[in-house]
């Protein structure tokens, strides 16, 4: 049959104070200058560019950042998750566009406020560490954690009490990175993860309907895209390039096999930092990708 139209909300989130490099501030821009708002026009959706949350400039806040960056990042993901909350209300499909991958602890919080969703998280890593296992200290790597309850009191009860998420709520697709405690979390608290090992053996084509089968529960999906979920060397312009990743065709077939199924509610699209890019190709891969989410079809 044809394409769903949806009314889609563009929502820039130039966060860049979950992690520790310089640049995924500037993904917002570089995903609009890759022309994202007319593509998914052109595929018969109502577009609204929102224009980007307010982002208070690294520069401008103290360096403790347990003090300073947790108390920036909670305000900006309290903005996320009003917004995702309002837009999904108000029966739209909200794309949001990072900026580092923590403004999806507010995102999703939003989306799963009125009733639970699914959330498919494609994503190199894990992000399941707690404040207590992290090697790093950035908040983009404990975002699943705070979704399930765990972590800074501020962030697990951001926008309402208590975990947002189930396990059973959540399918990690295309992880190859963990750190230690936080692969321990991930199997004891039974998180359903694809790692790259599963998609090379089984196929893409099989993670994504498993993945959809798994969610089979929830009529509305969340899709969190983390850009360094796809190979360094088809896209360099991301927060953490990381060997070994899916190739543009798998992360294409994913999108499709998602739209398929028609149940995407709202879209995280985040991590990419074109400090690191190569003359916005990244950028232009993950609007592609988008593009496909959204029904875009070869034939
Ligand atoms: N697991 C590490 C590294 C990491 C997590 N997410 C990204 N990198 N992008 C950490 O810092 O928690
Ligand atoms: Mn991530
Ligand atoms: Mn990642």
């Amino acid at each position: 049959g044809g394409n769903v139209r949806s009314k889609i909300k563009l929502i820039g989130v130039p966060l860049d104070l979950g992690q520790s490099h310089r640049g995924v501030d500037m993904g917002p821009s570089a995903v609009r200058y890759a022309g994202l708002a007319v593509r998914l026009a052109n595929l018969g959706h109502e577009v609204w560019d929102c224009g980007n949350l307010s982002v208070p400039v690294r520069e401008t806040l103290s360096t403790a950042r347990d003090v300073a960056y947790l108390a920036a990042i909670t305000r900006v993901c309290k903005g996320a998750y009003q917004a995702a909350r309002d837009a999904v209300g108000h029966g739209f499909t909200p794309v949001f566009i990072g900026g580092d991958h923590s403004l999806a602890i507010g995102t999703i919080g939003g989306i799963t406020e009125e009733e639970p969703a699914g959330v498919i998280y494609i994503d190199a890593h894990g992000d399941f560490n707690t404040p207590k296992t992290s090697p790093s200290g950035n908040i983009h790597g404990m975002v699943l954690s705070h979704l399930l309850g765990d972590g800074y009191a501020r962030l697990v009860n951001l926008g309402r009490k208590g975990p947002k998420l189930k396990a059973e709520d959540v399918v990690l697709v295309g992880v190859r990175d963990l750190d230690p405690k936080e692969r321990l979390r991930l199997k004891e608290q039974r998180i359903r993860v694809f790692t790259m090992r599963d998609i090379d053996e089984q196929g893409m084509g099989n993670i994504a309907r498993q993945s959809l089968d798994i969610l089979g529960h929830h009529s509305r999906i969340h899709v969190s895209l983390d850009a360094d979920v796809l190979d360094p060397m088809e896209a360099p312009g991301v927060g953490t390039p990381t060997p070994g990743g899916i190739t543009y065709r798998e992360a294409q077939l994913l999108m499709e096999i998602i739209a398929d199924s028609r149940r995407l509610s709202s879209l995280d699209v985040v991590e990419i930092n074109p400090v690191f890019d190569n003359r916005n190709h990244s950028a232009m891969v993950v609007s592609d990708l988008t593009a496909s989410i959204f029904g875009e079809r070869i034939l």
